[in-house]
């Protein structure tokens, strides 16, 4: 095992991966841009050295920057979190290259992911059903010969993309070479590439991806899924683990053709196979992520494995201490991302000090956050600022935690997402899990958001956070919530908060 690990990320997902590196006794060194001298995943390392000025472009993004700090510290590993460096595979030659361990995948292997079409050859090898589509396609008249087979509505989609970028719906024959050329153009523009292909489109689809771990040794084992079908323009807000729309004979089918596409693909370390599952329970393999993810957390709590440990194992050529038939899930887990966003404003992002956090505590919850009290959130980086994942013997448990735990939590300083959890998690459609990918996008703004409170228990949130607001000390009152929000508006609550 290493003696000293660089975890070249910030905020929560970099004070996780200390976290387990304290636990196995590595020395960690964090880097900071001069916006992080005073974060928390400073101050949960045992070193730290600054890479540069606030942009990640000129210094989460720097790759020679975090090698250098590496080389200088002496670490043996990079992890790379998610986001940032993690899916670039120039990285991880690089850091390879160094003579480093890189916490991930091959770059090769990062490479043949990163590509859609490439992607999808490999599934098609390993006998994994992909969305009847088409190789790259050059230009429209190609494009307009190849939906005939497919049929409409269709998708157009960038072969480097990613969240929805260089993705066009086309509805009918007419209108598919505008879309083609606009896909192309946006492709070029975004990723430096025009590649695209055409996929049949899937109706009111759910996101369900399967967590992977393979060793150096050719072992290959799924820790079951996680459903992230609440997501907000490719963003996703919530995910559960276990899926509550899979049977365990469609669990057992999806796991081994996650299983069977890591195995075709030789990768190594943990990885995310993702699927759309069509209504009628058909699934298709969308996508592999090489890192770990934002997510992961649920399926810990489902397997009681610390998948940062296994990645480290792994990395160090350890083979996984278990096989298929060990892996059992225990109960059920949820996660709520909670970011600077205004969910009553359109998610705009919300930066700031946090003047007072308080996080919820008690039975069956974690907390993975990246701030603490006097936190600034600046606008310089993804608004994700902690997740609070809940686990209990089933949903319905979880559910009820959840729901108590979010009105436990008080972020003062800045508006985050836990307003739209209060209201998500008392909804009859996601209750009863009846929702798909597009469900906060067509209920949220337009219904969920300014529909009149009509249970006291969420006025009474309300009610407690305005009230701490207008109680707390003179510092914690010159800061608090802005009054001229929309949220206070909508809640009648502008007059009380007027005068702080
Ligand atoms: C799809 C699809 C329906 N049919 N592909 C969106 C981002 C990219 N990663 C893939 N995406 C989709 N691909 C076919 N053939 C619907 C989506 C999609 C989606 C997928 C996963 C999670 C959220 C989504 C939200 C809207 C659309």
């Amino acid at each position: 095992m290493f003696d000293k690990v660089l975890i070249a990320n910030r905020g929560e997902i970099a004070v996780r991966i200390a976290r387990t590196c304290r636990d196995l006794g590595i020395r960690t060194v964090a880097v900071f841009s001069d916006a992080d001298r005073q974060s928390l995943h400073v101050r949960m390392c045992d070193e730290a050295v600054r890479i540069g000025p606030a942009p990640s472009s000129e210094s989460y993004l720097v790759a020679e920057a975090i090698l250098a700090a590496a080389k200088q510290t002496g670490a043996q590993a990079i992890h790379p979190g998610y986001g940032f460096l993690a899916e670039n595979a120039a990285f991880a030659r690089l850091t390879t290259e160094a003579g480093l361990a890189f916490i991930g995948p091959s770059s090769a292997a990062m490479e043949l992911m990163g590509d859609k079409a490439r992607a999808r050859e490999m599934a098609e090898r390993a006998s994994v059903p992909t969305v009847p589509g088409t190789p790259p396609i050059e230009d429209a008249a190609a494009a307009s010969a190849a939906a005939e087979a497919i049929g409409f509505p269709l998708l157009v989609k960038a072969t480097a993309g990613g969240g929805g970028k260089g993705m066009r719906l086309v509805e009918d024959a007419a209108a598919l070479p505008g879309l083609f050329d606009q896909a192309r153009s946006e492709a070029m523009a975004s990723f430096g590439n025009p590649a695209v292909i055409l996929e049949k489109f899937i109706e009111l689809p759910r996101h369900i991806e399967f967590q992977i771990v393979a060793d150096h040794h050719g072992n290959v084992v799924h820790l079951l899924e996680r459903e992230c079908s609440v997501q907000r323009r490719h963003q996703k807000l919530i995910e559960e683990a276990p899926s509550s729309f899979l049977d365990e004979e469609l669990r057992s089918r999806m796991g081994a053709a996650a299983v069977s596409l890591a195995s075709e693909a030789s990768y190594r370390n943990a990885g995310t196979v993702e699927f759309l599952v069509d209504p009628d329970r058909n699934f298709y393999f969308l996508e592999m992520n090489t890192r770990l993810q934002v997510e992961h957390p649920v399926t810990e709590l489902i397997t009681g494995i610390d998948l940062v440990e296994l990645q480290l194992e792994i990395a160090s050529g350890a083979k996984l201490p278990f096989v298929q038939a060990d892996i059992k899930p225990r109960g059920a887990a949820m996660e709520l991302r909670i970011t600077a966003e205004d969910p009553f404003d359109n998610f705009v992002p919300s930066g700031g000090r946090i003047r007072y956090l308080r996080e919820a505590e008690g039975p069956g919850i974690r907390n993975d956050s990246g701030i603490a009290t006097g936190s600034e959130v600046t606008p310089h980086y993804d608004p994700l600022i902690a997740k609070l994942i809940v686990a209990g013997d089933d949903r319905q448990q979880v559910l009820a935690r959840a729901r108590r735990a979010v009105r436990e939590y008080q972020i003062d300083g800045v508006f985050t997402t836990l307003p739209f959890f209060s209201r998500m998690l008392r909804d009859d459609r996601f209750v009863a899990n009846a929702i798909d990918v597009s469900f906060v996008d067509r209920h949220w703004m337009s219904e969920m958001a300014v529909a009149p409170i009509a249970r006291h228990e969420e006025l009474l949130e309300v009610a407690l956070a305005a009230a701490a607001v207008s109680k707390a000390s003179p510092a914690i009152r010159e800061g608090g919530v802005p009054a001229e929000s929309s949220r206070w508006k909508r809640f009648g609550l502008e007059d009380q908060l007027g005068n702080r």
